[in-house]
């Protein structure tokens, strides 16, 4: 892209009231993690598919996320999942994420993979499946401590498949309890953001089933506990961004799972089916970073940023580095929406002009605004061509068939 470009696209947001330089420092403090299990070999219900040049452990999934912030310059950070992620000593770990220039992120627990789990983690009816579930949130803030990370992320698989299966008021109970067992544990620097998802594995409930469950526990629990809201995780046509503007408005909102669906969870690309919905979530950010309320704009500053992907077609690495870019986009293109213009149109309950002050953002395109912030700062101009020019790609296929599962 050529200085020329961006000289235009320049005077023409200047002449929309928008000035580039406020969001490139916008840009550079959205980053988005990676997960861990993102990197590993991936499937469906009916298949994992191998792919060649998996990591095979834990520190070459960091290998593998490292490549993506070098050309992205936008996910220093590495989620991990416990024990998909288990080594001998998680300060190698930490040591290693640093030498490649990334850092160990949020730290999910797994409550999903263990027999004893199949009626239950800490909703289970027998009190030694509820203390081994609580036990291994214990050792998820342990792993925290260790690898410094200050965000445990907790997603639950309980639920139940048909009518009569379990009591749903105890079940909400035995959570609560679960739940303020290992709030009590968290350092003060520590938070515990709580996801939700309407269905799967329970086909008939789940115990946090939608953004009020796990809204009304974080309240319970106190200001360590947060909603996350994994993009995936909704009915069709619910609104996101409503969800969104109403937790930031209660400074509840800790994080996101960013993925694309079309039908359930899918995990794909985010922004691969609707980049609209993702630019309208990112807008009400935008808004809410600009708030007169500290409150709320404290709470926008502090949101945890997380792809929860699987690949199971594609390559791993330059699919997660066009969801770091599609993120990136979405967001730039909401720093676009001129506030004023906006709030004047809402004022006068000009409907039309409102929505056009909103939609003019997201038709703009951005690529001069990116390749410019990318160069400026450090990251590669087109992070997806120059990944696969770098020959990394290449070189792991010495690791062959047969990597880390998820
Ligand atoms: C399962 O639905 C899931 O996709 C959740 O979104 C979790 O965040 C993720 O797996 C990792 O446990
Ligand atoms: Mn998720
Ligand atoms: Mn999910």
């Amino acid at each position: 892209m050529s200085d020329r470009h961006y000289t235009l696209f320049e005077k023409q947001q200047q002449a929309r009231g928008i000035d580039l330089e406020a969001v490139k420092k916008k840009l550079q403090k959205l980053q988005v993690e990676t997960p861990s299990w993102g990197f590993g070999d991936s499937g469906t219900r009916f298949k994992v598919f191998q792919q060649e040049g998996i990591p095979r452990d834990p520190f070459e999934k960091l290998e593998d996320a490292a490549q993506v912030h070098k050309h992205t310059g936008s996910s220093p950070a590495v989620a991990i999942h416990i024990p998909w992620d288990k080594v001998d000593n998680y300060k190698d770990l930490k040591t290693h994420a640093e030498g490649l220039g990334v850092s160990i992120g949020a730290v999910n627990p797994n409550l999903f993979q263990d027999d004893d789990y199949k009626f239950g983690s800490l909703t289970n009816t027998d009190p030694a499946i509820r203390r081994k579930a609580l036990d291994h949130l214990l050792e998820c803030i342990d792993i925290a401590r260790k690898v410094d990370s200050n965000v445990l992320s907790l997603w639950f698989a309980d639920g139940t498949n048909y009518p009569g299966q379990a009591d749903f008021r105890k079940r909400k109970n035995w959570m609560l309890e679960g739940l303020k067992s290992m709030y009590d544990a968290l350092d003060d620097s520590m938070r515990m953001l709580i996801e939700y998802k309407f269905f799967e594995p329970g086909f008939y409930h789940t115990d946090f089933a939608d953004w009020g469950m796990a809204f009304n526990a974080a309240n319970k629990l106190g200001s360590q506990a947060e909603v996350l809201v994994d993009t995936g995780h909704h009915p069709q046509a619910t609104n996101i961004e409503h969800i969104v503007a109403y937790l930031l408005d209660e400074q509840k909102l800790g994080g996101f799972h960013f993925n694309s669906r079309k039908y359930a969870d899918d995990d794909l690309i985010v922004g691969a089916h609707d980049p609209y919905e993702v630019f309208l979530i990112l807008q009400q950010i935008v808004q809410a970073e600009e708030d007169p309320d500290p409150a709320v704009r404290k709470n926008a500053e502090n949101i945890a940023y997380m792809l929860d992907q699987c690949h199971n077609l594609e390559p791993k690495i330059p699919a997660m580095i066009r969801s770091i870019e599609n993120v990136q986009t979405m967001y730039a293109k909401a720093c676009l929406v001129n506030l004023e213009e906006l709030r004047t149109a809402q004022e006068k309950q000009d409907v039309l002009g409102a929505e056009r002050a909103i939609r003019s953002a997201f038709e703009a395109d951005v690529t001069p605004l990116l390749e410019a912030f990318r160069e400026e700062t450090g990251a590669s101009v087109k992070p997806m061509d120059a990944y696969y020019s770098s020959g990394y790609g290449e070189k792991i296929l010495s690791r062959g068939k047969g990597g880390a599962s998820w």
